[in-house]
């Protein structure tokens, strides 16, 4: 009745809370001595509030601890980040670490599952062969599953317990139990099969995403090409009960979808032409932008960009869209100053550390453009007053928030996504 959960982040450490809550003894190891001091002092290191309710009661309860170590336990649950690397190469080193660290802990009959977004083939093939090494047969000795997380940000707690879930066994006799585990706490469907389909199951799900918004980004540069907007084609597409066309935007950020799709793409090349031009075309749509805004005037010095976080209303900026437009800015010696009402701070691949500043009107003060880059709340419906401190009057809305009508009457121009 006691589960280890190894990697306390995004989520694992929800994961830990809701089993928690559910009278289950947990056990959390992080690396992050961070992360350990926050949990230890009964706070939570992630802002949701769902998250900090629940975190908090799980601490207090005594049901869930937190340290650098593992415990011996019947139940081991991996959720460790699988970054790419520079190469755009699937990096499973830190769930082979973690499996390392933890096979010192298991003993015959215990259930390990893999939650991480992985290539198709680690749970076999990386965990599995760590725990081999400790001269265990995982088939006969141990229960291996992969279990793979559908946490979207924001709602991470309802997604968690509702969500239907793969189950993937390396036997059907581990999907049966890892099953029987989940069901104290999901009340969504539990779908058991194998753990390679359950891999490649869970990259289908965010390459889906990623190709169509691609598909929706190629509709934006026609429209803006042939001068129709894109906005009403789709809304129009979309009442085709078999057509559900994506939003364009300025690029495609967070920390799966612009990466799961590298996972096929790195493990498969010769399948994956159409996966490898989504990825570009996406990646390509902060410099789309900023090239839109320079075809309009060729004198920018400063540009205020509006939105760090990837998504709205998130206080997460991993692998922001924003981060391309600053490389972008950077090449052309462009300066910029960043606006986020939720990001106080966040820093870029090179390390850089870039300062966001929560006064909107104090990013907006002497700059030539402004450019959209999150659909945060805050921004839509923005008129002419809120950009009145500017030097300049060009908008470019990559998220079509703003009043467009009002703010080419006050004699900005707004270059919008699409259109
Ligand atoms: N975006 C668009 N157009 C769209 C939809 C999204 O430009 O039509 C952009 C967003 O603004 C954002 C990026 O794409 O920058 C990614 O956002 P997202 O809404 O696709 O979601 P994530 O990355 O927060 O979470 C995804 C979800 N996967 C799917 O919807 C298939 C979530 O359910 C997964 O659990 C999560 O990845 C994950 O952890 O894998």
């Amino acid at each position: 009745n006691k589960v280890v959960v190894i990697g306390l982040g995004y989520v694992g450490l929800p994961t830990a809370a809701i089993m928690a809550n559910a009278g289950i003894e947990v056990h959390g190891v992080d690396v992050n001595p961070a992360t350990l001091q926050v949990l230890n002092a009964g706070g939570c290191p992630i802002g949701e509030p769902e998250v900090v309710k629940l975190v908090t009661g799980a601490l207090a309860s005594g049901r869930l601890k937190a340290s650098d170590t593992p415990v011996t336990s019947d139940v081991f649950i991996i959720c460790v980040p699988t970054p790419i690397t520079d190469e755009k190469r699937a990096d499973v080193s830190i769930v082979r670490a973690a499996t390392r660290t933890l096979a010192k802990y298991v003993k015959k009959g215990d259930l390990i599952i893999l939650e991480s977004t992985s290539p198709v083939g680690t749970t076999e093939h990386t965990v599995g062969e760590e725990l081999a090494a400790q001269g265990f047969d995982i088939r006969e000795d141990l229960d291996l599953c992969y279990c793979p997380e559908r946490v979207f940000p924001g709602s991470t707690i309802s997604e968690i317990v509702e969500n239907d879930r793969i189950i993937g066994g390396l036997t059907p006799r581990a999907a049966a139990r890892a099953s029987a585990l989940y069901a104290r706490f999901c009340t969504g469907g539990l779908l058991e099969t194998a753990s390679a389909t359950a891999e490649f199951s869970k990259l289908m799900e965010n390459t889906y995403r990623d190709v169509n918004i691609a598909l929706a980004n190629v509709f934006g540069h026609i429209a803006e090409a042939s001068g129709i907007d894109v906005n009403d084609a789709i809304t129009l597409a979309n009442r085709h009960p078999r057509v559900n066309v994506h939003k364009p935007g300025p690029g495609v950020g967070g920390h799966c979808i612009p990466v799961d799709p590298w996972f096929l793409i790195d493990g498969f090349p010769e399948q994956t032409g159409l996966l490898l031009q989504s990825r570009l075309i996406n990646d390509g749509q902060p410099h789309h932008l900023w090239a839109r805004v320079k075809r309009v005037s060729g004198a920018i010095g400063k540009v205020a960009i509006l939105g760090a976080a990837y998504r709205g209303n998130l206080d997460d900026a991993r692998d922001t869209p924003a981060e391309h437009l600053i490389h972008a800015l950077k090449a052309d010696g462009v300066g910029y100053a960043v606006h986020d009402p939720h990001v106080s701070k966040f820093r870029l691949h090179c390390g850089q550390e870039v300062p966001v500043n929560t006064d909107l009107a104090q990013t907006l003060d002497g700059a030539d453009a402004a450019i959209i880059m999150t659909d945060h709340s805050a921004y839509r419906g923005l008129g002419p007053e809120a950009f009145a401190g500017m030097s300049g009057k060009l908008i470019a809305d990559g998220r079509n928030l703003v009043d467009r009508c009002a703010l080419s009457a006050a004699g900005f121009t707004v270059i919008p996504v699409g259109a």
